[in-house]
């Protein structure tokens, strides 16, 4: 048995406008994943018509399709196929292609002759360890799910962790700061991919704007999005975590106000939270920046350095406060 591992890009043109948003607290900041059409649909039927091109050229063959949709060790293939090595923050990352890609499988019964692994380039940079907002990369390569705001946001059941919310900023639906950061991102391919495009303008909406969302809205909204998965409750929850971190404005409370006889018991929790955060916080709370790591010194010299392509050693510190992220662990 063999196993195709393929990478689908869904980099967004602008990276700027992804910081922008996080730094502006009354936004909602969704991770780029999630803006447009869910993946794991549009990336089996490609892989599917791969495998049938495949059989048009060697004839029938065994063959199974994977998009997470199986107890798969998507990375570790795909980093043994070559098409990139697993970076400090987890995810694969590609010298040309940065890490803003989708992985997925065709496990064939064909003798295909096997790639090399590709070798790793982090060098001595920690800058994502270093920008995650909640300090969830607790190692090199070592990932606490727990602290992760994409699991936070995502995946978890009932109530976030106190602790954890005023570390999540505006990050209502996964979190990308660790790839943002990142140096080979600067070169990541990006994706003209329709599907991909940011649907219900989730890249500029407000915070009370999605808040105000019912559930059959929201259902309708988020028809073939990745976000439906998640269901409203949790949608909900979260937002109302992102509007306790907001600055004190009168649209915030007034959107947390509007929740506040909730019939659910988590609900009533957070939003209770949240305006608790605002009646605690009477002045415009600081929003924290990248500025201290824009100023840290650009890490020592590593392996393989191309000349057109600087890799994480080499110094690309970005003009200060540019990099925002809200209410890092530092200013709780
Ligand atoms: C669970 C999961 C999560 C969890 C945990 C992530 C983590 N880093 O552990 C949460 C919800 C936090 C998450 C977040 C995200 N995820 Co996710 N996630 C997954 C999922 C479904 C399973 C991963 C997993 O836990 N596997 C089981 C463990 C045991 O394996 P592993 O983590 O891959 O690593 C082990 C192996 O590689 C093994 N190993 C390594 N080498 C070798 C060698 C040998 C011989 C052996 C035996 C084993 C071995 O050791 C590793 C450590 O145990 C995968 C899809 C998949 N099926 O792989 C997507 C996936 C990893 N996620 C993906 C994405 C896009 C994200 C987010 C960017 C989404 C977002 N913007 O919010 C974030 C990134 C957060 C981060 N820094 O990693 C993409 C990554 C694409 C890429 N370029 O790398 C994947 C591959 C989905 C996909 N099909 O595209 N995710
Ligand atoms: S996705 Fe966000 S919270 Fe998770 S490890 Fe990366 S920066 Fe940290
Ligand atoms: S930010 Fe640096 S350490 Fe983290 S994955 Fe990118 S190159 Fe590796």
């Amino acid at each position: 048995m063999r196993v195709i591992s393929v990478g689908l890009d869904y980099g967004h043109k602008d990276d700027l406008h992804a910081w922008a948003t996080l730094d502006d607290s009354e936004r909602a900041y969704v991770a780029r994943y999630a803006l447009g059409r869910d993946y794991h649909k549009l990336m089996r039927n490609r892989l599917q018509k791969l495998a049938a091109r495949i059989a048009a050229e060697v004839g029938p063959f065994g063959y199974r399709v994977f998009v997470d949709s199986a107890p798969v060790l998507e990375r570790a293939l795909a980093r043994n196929a070559g098409l990139g090595w697993i970076g400090k923050h987890t995810c694969l990352i590609d010298r040309d292609g940065g890490s803003w890609f989708f992985l997925g499988e065709i496990y064939v019964d064909l003798p295909l002759p096997v790639d090399a692994p590709a070798s790793a380039h982090c060098g001595t940079c920690t800058r994502c360890i270093d920008a995650c907002p909640t300090a969830a990369i607790i190692a090199p390569y070592r990932l606490d799910a727990r602290r992760c705001i994409s699991y936070l946001t995502i995946e978890h059941e009932g109530a976030i962790p106190p602790e954890m919310r005023p570390l999540m900023g505006n990050r209502i639906y996964g979190c990308d700061d660790c790839q943002l950061v990142c140096t080979w991102n600067k070169f990541a391919r990006r994706t003209d991919e329709p599907d991909f495009r940011a649907r219900n303008n989730l890249d500029t909406a407000t915070l009370p704007t999605l808040f105000a969302w019912e559930e059959d809205e929201f259902l309708r909204r988020t028809e073939g999005s990745p976000i439906r998965r998640s269901g409203h409750e949790r949608w909900l929850r979260n937002i109302a975590v992102a509007l306790g971190n907001a600055a004190p404005a009168a649209d915030a409370r007034r959107a947390l106000e509007s929740r506040r006889g909730h019939p659910s018991e988590l609900m009533r929790e957070h939003v209770h939270w949240a305006l608790r955060r605002h009646d605690d916080a009477p002045h415009p709370r600081r929003i924290g920046t990248h500025r201290d790591q824009a100023r840290t010194p650009p890490p020592a010299q590593a392996s393989r350095a191309s000349a057109s392509r600087p890799g994480p050693q080499e110094d690309t510190a970005v003009p200060d406060g540019r990099h925002g992220i809200p209410l890092r662990r530092r200013e709780q």
